[in-house]
């Protein structure tokens, strides 16, 4: 029967848009109110995928709470880092620690307060069954959005999307977002180990050297939503590095455009 065939199609549940062959890594400090059921959310969402937390020793006891999840639940495994440094630092621990492992063939990043939708996962891996290497889930395009974020939060995001699209001249309408679906291979490639941002300036350095490895970027529309629990760790410092980073990508790019051309 051709409806249900096409059921079948559409239905993620096969390969790696069921998650199989991917690690979801999911960076925490103080989430000891979201992990269980954000946990919960994206083992439902995705039946054949393992999750890291990667905790930044929480004061308030998510990293026990983390152990707790994984000594029930298989699919979880915990990275736990001595201190607080960054959700840069976090990213490049628990990326190292996912690529460790042979089977890896896709990489997830989503924030733990639900301002990333589990049940989009399926959709962020599927382009990754075709011929994409990197995915971005965007809130500017059509039907992406941010919903209940005060006007300064926009102003910081939209802005900073704008600041890097303009000055790295790059093609995609959301450069400071973190939910991301990597090919393990664009991963090895870009040198994660040079990378230095801690916050949006993160995100958006390893989007410019996917970029520049010449990957196949795809934008999927996204929903975020604040979050309801917890509390955000935004700060000053986040965007004006983020800023001073791409300023310096630009120089660095130039310099060595210059230096090639000798
Ligand atoms: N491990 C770790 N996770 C962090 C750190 N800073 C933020 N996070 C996590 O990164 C995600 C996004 O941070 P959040 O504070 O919500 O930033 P916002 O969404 O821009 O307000 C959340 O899951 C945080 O718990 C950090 O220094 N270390
Ligand atoms: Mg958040």
């Amino acid at each position: 029967m051709s409806a249900s065939v096409a059921e079948t199609a559409a239905a993620p549940t096969v390969g790696l848009a069921a998650g199989r062959g991917v690690w979801v890594v999911l960076p925490t400090y103080n989430e000891r109110e979201n992990l269980e059921p954000i946990a919960a959310a994206i083992l439902a969402a995705l039946p054949e995928a393992s999750l890291l937390v990667v905790d930044d020793r929480s004061p308030d006891g998510t990293g026990e709470l983390a152990d707790t999840i994984a000594a029930r639940e298989a699919r979880v495994s915990v990275l736990h880092r001595p201190a607080k440094q960054g959700l840069g630092a976090a990213y490049r621990d628990g990326f190292r620690w996912v690529l460790e492992r042979p089977e890896t063939r896709a990489v997830v990043q989503m924030d733990a307060d639900f301002s990333h939708d589990p049940a989009t996962l399926p959709r962020m891996l599927a382009p990754l069954m075709g011929n994409a290497d990197l995915v971005l889930g965007t809130r500017y395009m059509k039907g992406g959005s941010t919903v209940g974020w005060p006007w300064y939060r926009k102003l910081i995001s939209r802005g900073g999307t704008i600041f890097a699209r303009t000055v790295l001249m790059l093609p995609y309408r959301d450069l400071t977002g973190g939910f991301k679906a990597w090919r393990r291979e664009l991963i090895d490639a870009i040198r994660l180990r040079e990378t230095s941002g801690s916050g949006y300036g993160f995100q958006i350095e390893t989007t410019w050297w996917a970029h520049r490895r010449g990957a196949s970027i795809v934008q999927v529309p996204i929903t975020f939503r604040e979050r309801v629990a917890g509390s955000s760790k935004m700060s000053g410092g986040i965007v004006r590095e983020a800023m001073l980073l791409v300023l310096r990508l630009r120089w660095n790019a130039i310099r060595d455009a210059l230096r090639a051309g000798r």
